[in-house]
């Protein structure tokens, strides 16, 4: 089709939903109709590759790739799909006629923000890839109706209010009231003829709700199916006749709740009931899907392993170990051993974290009550598992009364993979050290990558745009391609693309996103952005600490000659770590100081805009002159952002943790603002008595800067909302700040200096764009292809 009859097809489809889907005439369309119907348009396009995908699986009997997970931080589809459908000339053309605002029209469909933060972006970073380069796959989680929490500022403080997505039509979902499940809880287990059988006392019904995922070029789509809960029965009708009518819907609102919210903690442990359920409740319905669909494939069960793999994103879903022997044991007759080796052969773990507080541990008790067969099959793999490879009494899954869940998840996994190359050689020695001994083949990396296509292409069109003219848009489906840019880094004419591209993007920034916060952003300063969790490990405490050093040296020279910046933060505290919060609102009060200072005001500006998502993380990105990835080294597992920032032309400032390390070696030291300890150097001053008394006496400007903290300057004469934190950072400061803060302020002096030199900078920022071709998800998933599932792509067309 020619690209004009293109878009007139478009424009035609759009207005055949707008009046048939959204029962609306143009004259009185509003932006979500209009939305609504482009969505239509746009996923009617998507139906052809998703049928013709899951029919060429099935018929090539294709072994698939089950990825489970209880977070996909989906963000928006649209935009991202019109990319890789390859609409977006045609759509732009077609909404041109229309007289619509495209960008008015991407914006109105909310975030679907089902995924705390790294984790959950990842797995949609996956789904992407896995559709793109054609692995049939299928994603599963939770159709959360509240995914995570919105975040406002209240006088400084995080507020949060519950995020309510599904309170419109969500136009990217296909109801399947066909596969449903039914999912126990509780009750007792009874043995009968040397089977067991799980009687349980409670059940509620897992019913799919199918998304398509698109891969580039509309080739393929893999489906992301996300179980809701619903009731066995909708409502007591005994109670509702007899007038007590809360009562009767009782059923109802518990089933409900499984699927409700999202839990709001990203590496802590929730340690709730509910929590628990949540986890069950995803892994069952997926298993018994994957069952249903084997056999029926298949029929024989022995073919499992050869036929599915299947991922467990973290600790999460590990349940999915006992879960499946159960099935095999106590549904399909297996005895144990073959069905431990069957489920081995199945199943595989990422590991996410390494902090203590993040492994889950679920009590015994609380485990037999709320999975009594569960809790059984658990004592016999562990008694198994210390049997065959003679592991001493006190190791194992089960000790103090606690299930480890990682222990479960490594024992149960062909293959257990860590998420950057550091972070996986710490997991060989630190946590599952004793592990790993015993099956020394079990360990592999994969180091985490970013889908170009959403993170460049889409968020970036600019440089997309110029990348294309450069060396042609190949790049987008092979991201080595980049390596192109690097014979143009050293060309003007390159470099003044660049650094045009990167100042519009600068720009619309600063007149909408930090202008309408009442910040103002000289499109000209340093826009330094540190986006992420909060969480001390990050340490955005580091960060801010050095904004008010480096105010105080401004107030003390102001005729200096300062390279003007503006610091932007972003990202959401988990609700009960009150240290975390205590941070953002020392932000929040810093900024409100230094940003009307009329002597510093040039020179350093801070904005936090709220409630940071993937749509503000498409925005910001691009933006961004330095990235901030300053973890205490050995604490971030990889990072994803930071390949974020990488592939969109930031210099990163960093240490050397998780994937900071791979980016450091592919970019080139010399291209890359490397401070601070190294993770066996941390380890070892964490146990120093002192260290953090220590390095406060001796530096002057760290000194200074928590003396204004302490003194209240930020917070009208008192001292007194920081007192904890002050506190913690002199006499504990667990992830090392003070001892990290002169070699961070001298690393940003550095950045300074490099940044006065425009066309040095912008030969560092291509080569850091030419390198990033390794932080591909699709890299990523071949990894995963081919060390872990042994699974393949399936033509297409063949
Ligand atoms: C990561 C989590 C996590 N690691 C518990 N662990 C959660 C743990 O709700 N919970 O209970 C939620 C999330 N998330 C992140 O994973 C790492 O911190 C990042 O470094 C990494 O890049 C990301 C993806 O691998």
């Amino acid at each position: 089709m020619t690209r004009l009859s293109a878009s007139q097809d478009l424009r035609d489809r759009i207005l055949y939903h707008l009046t048939r889907t959204q029962g609306r005439e143009p004259e009185a369309a509003t932006v979500f109709d209009w939305r609504l119907a482009v969505s239509h348009t746009v996923r009617d396009l998507m139906i052809d590759p998703w049928m013709a995908a899951l029919r060429r699986a099935g018929e090539q009997g294709a072994k698939r790739v089950y990825y489970l997970s209880m977070e996909f931080l989906i963000g928006r589809t649209l935009g991202d799909a019109i990319i890789n459908l390859r609409l977006d000339e045609a759509m732009d053309e077609a909404l041109g006629q229309l007289g619509l605002d495209k960008r008015e029209i991407l914006e109105d469909e909310p975030d679907a923000a089902l995924g705390n933060g790294g984790l959950g972006r990842l797995a949609a970073c996956f789904m992407e890839s896995l559709s793109s380069l054609q692995c049939p796959a299928m994603g599963y989680g939770i159709r959360y109706e509240h995914g995570l929490f919105r975040q406002r500022f209240e006088a400084g403080q995080q507020v949060e209010t519950p995020e309510d997505w599904l309170n419109q039509p969500h136009p990217w979902e296909f109801t399947r009231i066909d596969y449903s499940y039914t999912i126990g809880f509780k009750g007792h287990v009874e043995k009968a003829d040397g089977r067991a059988k799980w009687h349980p006392g409670e059940s509620v019904i897992a019913r799919a709700y199918d998304m398509p995922v698109i891969g580039w070029n509309g080739e393929w789509a893999n489906t992301l199916r996300l179980w809701g809960a619903h009731p066995t029965t909708l409502l007591d009708l005994q109670r509702f006749n007899a007038g007590d009518h809360t009562a009767a819907a009782e059923p109802e609102a518990l089933a409900r709740t499984l699927s409700r919210v999202l839990y709001p903690d990203d590496t802590t442990e929730a340690g709730k009931e509910l929590r628990l359920k949540q986890e069950y409740f995803l892994t069952a319905a997926a298993l018994q899907d994957i069952l249903r669909r084997f056999l029926s494939e298949h029929g024989d069960l022995r073919l499992l392993p050869g036929k599915v793999a299947i991922q467990l994103n973290d600790t999460h879903p590990a349940i999915a170990g006992p879960e499946l022997m159960r099935l095999l044991m106590d549904e399909h007759g297996l005895g144990f051993e073959e069905a431990r080796d069957l489920a081995r052969g199945t199943l595989n773990y990422t590991n996410h974290t390494l902090l203590p507080e993040a492994l889950e541990t679920w009590s015994t008790w609380l485990m037999g009550r709320v999975l009594p067969r569960h809790m059984q099959i658990i004592e016999m793999i562990d008694a198994d598992h210390r049997a065959s490879t003679g592991r001493p009494d006190h190791v194992g899954i089960v000790r103090h009364d606690q299930v480890h869940m990682g222990e479960l998840a490594f024992i149960m996994a062909g293959k257990v993979n860590g998420v950057s190359a550091l972070h996986t050689d710490l997991v060989r020695d630190t946590v599952f050290a004793d592990l790993h001994r015993l099956h020394p083949d079990r360990i592999v990396n994969q180091t985490n990558g970013v889908t170009p296509r959403r993170w460049l292409r889409m968020a970036n069109p600019a440089l997309a745009g110029l990348i294309d003219e450069t060396i042609g848009d190949g790049w987008t489906a092979d991201l080595d391609q980049l390596r192109g840019l690097e014979a143009h880094a050293d060309d003007p004419a390159f470099r003044e693309s660049l650094r045009a591209a990167k100042r519009r993007n600068k720009q619309w920034l600063a007149d909408h996103l930090l202008g309408d916060l009442g910040v103002k952003a000289d499109p000209d300063a340093i826009f330094d952005v540190q986006v992420k969790r909060i969480h001390e490990y990050k340490r955005q405490l580091l960060n801010i600490l050095e904004a008010i050093a480096l105010w105080r040296r401004i107030h003390d020279d102001p005729n200096g000659d300062w390279v003007p910046r503006v610091k932007i933060f972003g990202g959401k505290a988990a609700p009960g770590y009150w240290l975390a919060k205590s941070v953002i609102h020392l932000v929040n009060d810093v900024a409100a100081t230094i940003n009307n200072d009329p002597v510093t005001g040039k020179f350093l500006q801070i904005a936090y805009p709220p409630n940071y998502n993937v749509s503000m993380a498409e925005m910001l990105i691009p933006a961004a002159d330095l990235s901030e990835q300053i973890s205490t080294a050995g604490k971030e597992a990889s990072g994803t952002g930071n390949m974020k920032f990488t592939m969109n032309g930031a210099l990163t400032i960093g240490t050397l943790d998780g994937a900071n390390v791979e980016i450091r070696e592919h970019v080139g030291a010399e291209n890359f603002f490397l401070f601070g300890l190294t993770a066996k150097e941390a380890a070892a001053e964490t146990a120093r008595p002192g260290h953090a008394r220590a390095a406060i006496e001796a530096s002057d400007d760290l000194r200074a800067a928590l003396q204004m903290v302490a003194e209240g300057r930020f917070s009208g004469g008192q001292g007194d909302p920081y007192f904890t934190l002050l506190d913690r950072t002199w006499n504990d400061d667990p992830f090392l700040v003070a001892s990290d803060f002169d070699a961070y302020f001298a690393a940003q002096r550095r950045v300074d200096t490099a940044y006065r030199d425009p066309a040095e900078w912008d030969r560092m920022a291509a080569l850091n764009i030419a390198r990033s071709g390794y932080f591909s998800s699709d890299r990523t998933i071949r990894g995963y292809m081919a060390d872990i599932w042994r699974a393949g792509p399936v033509g297409v067309g063949e």
